[in-house]
């Protein structure tokens, strides 16, 4: 198995939504042995601790919540998950989804540099594609996907000079997509697989044509995983939580799939809120879930090929 260098980077993120509670998420994936579970698997693994906002001059606006905060936080997140490109495969620990606006953005960044296409994995309930136009609830953890895929509307932000493609975007795991996001989706070339689809066909069926593009792309992959993309049931440590959910065993095969292909570079794990958990038991499923996606597995053989 190949092994990585793994680093592990808090990002304490609680400005994208009104509810506090997601700052206490890295040290939640600390206490649940995600370091140790990474370096059972046999790989390298460096804590590099906490990341901060940049302090910005910057004015509150009406109707969003923590303008300023979640900017400085967008420009920290975009340098550190840069430089972290470089020196191995970080996993942002979040912090709510609004910290991808700067993880995706930097990790982007280094995509162009070395000159390799990005492609992202949206594992998530949302579609997160709200623009701070047309978002109701003013949370701009709503609004990544928008951002990252160079919609306007993001003034007081950093430029977007490699917005993610839109046909190497795949959302998986859709349940709660809002009027306005519909519409902009619906004029996009963004991949989209709501819960009927993956009831119907199988959560492999989406996940193994989307990773053959990549591949087949020469790409590099960055998986954001959102608490809400599981089922309440099994992760209810998040504050917008939505019934009908993937199971463990979907998210899983998902992360066993991911894997296998060798292609994801980079990792956000999100919206986890302690406040809300149950024992610790959501923080231990994420932690779970990212050991699978570096390798932990039931038997040592390949996927084997049915179809
Ligand atoms: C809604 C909004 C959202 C995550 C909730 C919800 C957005 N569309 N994103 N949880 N991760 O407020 O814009
Ligand atoms: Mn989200
Ligand atoms: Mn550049
Ligand atoms: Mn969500």
């Amino acid at each position: 198995m190949t092994q990585f260098r793994i680093l592990m980077i808090g990002a304490p993120v609680d400005s994208g939504k009104t509810r506090p509670g997601c700052l206490m998420g890295p040290d939640a994936f600390r206490s649940a042995r995600l370091q140790g579970a990474l370096e059972d698997l046999g790989h390298e693994v460096r804590d590099l601790g906490n990341v901060v906002p940049d302090a910005v001059d910057i004015a509150p606006r009406d109707g969003l919540h923590a303008l300023p905060e979640t900017i400085g936080w967008t420009q920290s997140l975009s340098r550190t998950a840069k430089a972290a490109m470089a020196d191995g495969l970080p996993i942002f620990l979040g912090g709510d989804h609004s910290l991808s606006l700067g993880t995706v953005h930097g990790v982007a960044a280094h995509a162009a540099e070395i000159g390799k296409p990005l492609f992202v994995l949206w594992l998530d309930a949302h579609s997160d594609f709200h623009t701070p136009r047309t978002t109701q609830s003013g949370n701009l953890h709503g609004t990544p996907m928008a951002y990252l895929t160079g919609r306007d509307g993001f003034d007081g932000f950093p430029p977007v000079p490699h917005p993610v493609p839109e046909a190497n975007v795949c959302l998986l795991g859709l349940r709660s997509v809002d009027g306005p996001e519909q519409e902009m989706l619906s004029q996009t070339a963004i991949r989209r697989h709501d819960m009927r689809e993956i009831d119907e066909y199988g959560i492999a069926t989406p996940i193994r044509a989307f990773l053959a593009d990549v591949a087949a792309a020469g790409g590099m992959l960055h998986v954001s995983l959102d608490v809400d993309f599981l089922d309440p049931a099994v992760a209810p440590a998040v504050g917008t939580t939505v019934p009908g959910g993937a199971t463990v065993r979907e998210a899983h095969l998902v992360m066993e799939m991911l894997h296998d292909s060798g292609l994801m570079c980079s990792m956000d794990l999100v919206e986890l809120n302690p406040m809300l958990d149950e024992r610790g038991r959501s923080a231990q499923v994420m932690v779970d879930l990212a050991a699978s996606a570096l390798g932990r597995r039931v038997f040592d053989r390949p996927t084997p090929r049915l179809l």
